[in-house]
């Protein structure tokens, strides 16, 4: 294997290592980009199960940074589907010719600090690939699958699916009784495509979810051209918001409207269907007694929506909706209408193993031909810990963050020099449209390298210090918050073992890139630099 001097090495090729490709580039930076995929598109590449598409509208999860290619880029539906959006990443790689310096099918196992040289080393398995002044992780915060340990689980003779690697040929379920373990977002958008050709699907829920509807449809020419026209106002309207979507987001309480009045709003959200959803009110998610009102709305329109009433009321979620991320969908809740369809509620009737034909579960075996698991991810700190991590003096990230992620904003790390992180743990990265998230971090991090390079600085780092307090005040405001009260992939919850850490930051966006300038008007608050 080739060996790679340069003075950028990128770690993941999704939508944010290749932007960081083009960027670097431009400003006469080497860079080499490494992916254990053999394309671009990180997530998009990897999933591929039917139903996936973006819950977020596709003219907003784009790139801006080349208003050429948003007023070029033509896209067909108001939530684009998993194919167009790899479709869009493979156009920008062409477009930019980002693939001449990108490896494909390389895993990167291990970075490693280089003290004296002041440069990272990269490896796979096989070796030395690359020497790198600055060492970028854009490896993504939804990338290593959560597979779940249940007994027999190897033993099933049928094929098993995780949603997050799913193959890249059709897979076809005519005929076949399927089961599928899960019910978040992945398995909400797919549990409806797997039923309409199964003889028979089993759903095994552990926790229920809330989902509102996409209203998704061919998006309008007329509607593409107005956007087209304004793109330049959206995006900035955009970061204005708490989540980065351009959208109306109501700061008035829930508690202060009237019933008549709360229904109506949530109504015309439901009807204008998507995330926004939880835009309906100021303190939806600040009060609990607010947060029931949408709540209850919810769950009766599931009721309303599934026929048998013990199977709608093992649909209707206990917990605060919004705590776990909202889910949209696409005729979810009415496929348990169907009679090849059906629910195992795991609080009742725990798996307690698989055979080679079956699920058995509440002492009863269900029969099935094939599995599939959409038990997500192990997000956020995952990809990072998976790699073996070395800062000064040969300290494991993975030690450091034993007991949870430590970062300062998300971007750099105390002891790794000149290492950084795109939408890193305490940046609010997964709370807020990812595109636009992505973009400001490669921004940031390319200004940075940009002005070391000016001042003849070669390495920069992260104070403790600094830290220290920005991982506090992460810890601090999500304390308080209804989202830090339900189990979720935010905290880690959905890996046995892992540390309960609310890991993104709950500031919101506005107040996040505020704090990013603000580090940069003083100086680069919070870094040390020096020289070679
Ligand atoms: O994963 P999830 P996902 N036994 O963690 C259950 C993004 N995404 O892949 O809630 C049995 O949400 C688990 O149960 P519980 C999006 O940000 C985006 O669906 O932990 N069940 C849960 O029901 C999303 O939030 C899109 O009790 C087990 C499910 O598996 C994120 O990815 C589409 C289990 C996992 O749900 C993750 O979504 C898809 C076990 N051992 C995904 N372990 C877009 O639209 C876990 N579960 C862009």
């Amino acid at each position: 294997m080739k060996q790679h001097d340069c003075d950028v090495a990128i770690v993941g090729a999704g939508f944010a290592g290749m932007h960081l490709i083009y960027r670097l580039r431009q400003l006469g930076f080497s860079v080499r980009c490494f992916d254990k995929a053999s394309g671009v598109g990180g997530t998009w590449y990897w999933n591929r199960y039917p139903g996936a598409r973006c819950d977020i509208e596709s003219v907003q999860y784009s790139y801006q940074f080349d208003d050429a290619l948003q007023q070029d880029w033509n896209w067909t539906e108001r939530y684009a589907t998993q194919p167009e959006i790899l479709k869009y990443a493979n156009h920008v790689a062409d477009r930019f010719d980002l693939q001449r310096d990108i490896t494909f099918d390389c895993g990167i196992a291990s970075a490693h600090y280089d003290e004296a040289g002041q440069c990272w080393g990269l490896r796979d398995a096989t070796g030395c690939l690359a020497r790198a002044r600055y060492c970028i992780m854009a490896t993504g915060c939804l990338s290593v699958p959560n597979r779940p340990e249940i007994k027999g689980l190897e033993r099933f003779a049928g094929p098993v699916y995780h949603t997050g690697t799913w193959p890249h040929e059709r897979i076809d379920f005519t005929g076949l009784r399927v089961a599928v373990i899960g019910t978040g977002s992945s398995a909400i958008q797919s549990i409806p495509h797997i039923a309409r050709k199964a003889a028979g699907l089993t759903v095994f829920q552990r926790t229920a979810n809330y989902a509102i509807p996409a209203h998704n449809g061919p998006l309008d020419p007329e509607r593409l051209k107005t956007i087209k026209a304004g793109y330049g106002d959206m995006r900035a309207r955009a970061k204005t918001t708490y989540g980065g979507i351009d959208a109306v987001y109501n700061t008035e309480p829930a508690l202060e409207a009237t019933p008549a009045e709360r229904e109506a709003e949530y109504e015309r959200r439901w009807q204008a269907g998507g995330l926004t959803f939880l835009g309906a009110y100021g303190d939806l998610m600040l009060s609990k007694q607010a947060n029931d009102t949408a709540a209850d709305f919810v769950r009766a329109k599931i009721r309303q929506t599934v026929k048998d009433p013990a199977v709608a009321d093992r649909l209707c979620p206990a917990n605060i909706i919004g705590g776990k991320r909202l889910c949209v969908d696409i005729g979810y809740f009415e496929t348990y209408n169907l009679d090849h369809v059906s629910l195992i509620d795991l609080n009742q009737h725990p798996i307690e193993e698989i055979t080679e034909t079956a699920i058995r579960a509440g002492g009863k075996d269900i029969a099935i031909d094939c599995l599939v698991i959409a038990t997500g991810f192990d997000a956020m700190t995952g990809a990072l810990m998976n790699i073996d991590i070395r800062g000064r003096g040969e300290a494991l990230l993975q030690n450091k963050w034993a007991n949870g992620p430590i970062a300062y904003l998300g971007l750099a790390i105390a002891g790794f020099p000149n290492l950084f992180t795109v939408t890193g743990p305490g940046s609010p990265s997964v709370l807020t449209n990812m595109l636009p998230t992505i973009e400001q971090h490669v921004e940031w991090i390319c200004a940075c390298l940009a002005a070391m390079r000016e001042r003849g600085h070669t390495v920069v780092e992260a104070d403790g210090k600094a830290e220290a307090a920005w991982t506090d005040h992460v810890r601090d405001i999500s304390a308080p918050a209804l989202k830090s009260t339900t189990g979720s992939w935010y905290l880690g919850s959905n890996v046995p073992g892992k540390p309960a850490v609310f890991m993104p930051y709950l500031g919101g966006l506005p107040a996040y890139i505020e704090k990013c300038q603000d580090v940069v008007a003083n100086g680069y608050e919070g870094f040390s630099f020096s020289a070679g």
